[in-house]
């Protein structure tokens, strides 16, 4: 990162990882093409796209040259995008707005909305398979693909919004939230990292290293979440506040207060900087990408 601004250089990356996401998606087209519309609505609503982003950086850092990246990229990207379709719905959060657009299920109805969540979701796999042919080392795209299915399913993101719906309403425990922000937030940006860290070439010990980092960027990402839903307002978030309030949803906030969350947000970001300080190789991006996660405004 050569005389960098931080900001361009974000925009410019940006732009490049969603055109990359975007060569994967499936033409809108035949007689399924209600389902398909609503998945291209979704995932082209906008986003930061930070999950394929962190993943490509990641994959720098260990010296990743090639394309094999490029479908898991488009892969995290779907699966995030099927879980903000899922939490979105009435059984959910029921929540109209996001990403600055009606939510799939107000635009396309419950039925279609629901399809649309598994419809990205399966595709992701289909999509991060085809990085076997851009690899010379399919052993590492099947672990990749198993840790990109661990990591969404029930001992990641989908067991971790289970707790989360089912303890709504009912104090939470601080050891659970974390437990809850572990795997519903966690899981997807310890994916995004480790398939980057893995297919980049990284050895056990270092994947472990980024599991770890990652666990702290999720933990710090969603305690930032949680502060911006009471901080913040629709317009800049492009989706509701006060969400958590309206589904009594305990959280790092209203478990702790604004500024013990604050500071946990400061504190744990600082020592995933830390972690990556420790890993070989530089990406200058990369650190400064993670602090501004934490401190985002959106
Ligand atoms: C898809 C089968 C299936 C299940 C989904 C609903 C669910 C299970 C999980 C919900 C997980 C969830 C929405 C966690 C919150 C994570 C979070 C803070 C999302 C916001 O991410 P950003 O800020 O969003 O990166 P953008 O819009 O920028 O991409």
């Amino acid at each position: 990162m050569k005389n960098m601004n931080f900001e361009d250089e974000l925009l410019k990356r940006t732009k490049d990882v969603w055109e990359i996401v975007e060569s994967f998606l499936p033409a809108v087209e035949g007689h399924q093409s209600t389902v398909l519309e609503a998945m291209d609505y979704s995932i082209r609503a906008g986003g930061k796209r930070l999950r394929p982003m962190l993943m490509r950086e990641t994959y720098c850092l260990f010296g990743g040259m090639g394309k094999e990246i490029e479908p898991f990229m488009a892969a995290i990207e779907m699966i995030h995008t099927s879980s903000l379709i899922h939490d979105d719905l009435p059984c959910m959060d029921n929540d109209t707005l996001r990403r600055g657009l009606p939510t799939a299920w107000v635009k396309f109805g419950y039925d279609m909305a629901v399809l649309a969540g598994d419809g990205l979701l399966i595709y992701s796999m289909e999509t991060a398979a085809k990085a076997l042919d851009f690899s010379d080392r399919p052993d590492r795209v099947a672990r990749a693909m198993g840790i990109l299915a661990q990591k969404t399913g029930i001992f990641g993101m989908i067991g971790g919004q289970t707790v989360d719906v089912e303890l709504a309403g009912k104090p939470i425990p601080g050891e659970k939230l974390d437990f809850i922000y572990r795997l519903k937030t966690g899981a997807l940006l310890e994916a995004s990292m480790m398939i980057g860290a893995l297919l980049g070439g990284a050895s056990e010990d270092e994947l472990k290293a980024v599991e770890e980092m990652a666990s702290k960027i999720g933990l710090a990402f969603q305690i930032q979440d949680d502060i911006l839903d009471v901080t913040s307002n629709a317009e800049v978030l492009g989706k509701p506040v006060f969400s958590d309030e309206k589904n009594n949803k305990t959280t790092y906030v209203t478990l702790e207060g604004m500024e013990q969350a604050k500071m946990a947000v400061e504190r744990i970001s600082a020592e995933a900087v830390a972690c990556l300080q420790k890993l070989p190789g530089e990406n200058r991006f990369l650190e400064e990408l993670i602090r501004m996660l934490v401190n985002r405004e959106k």
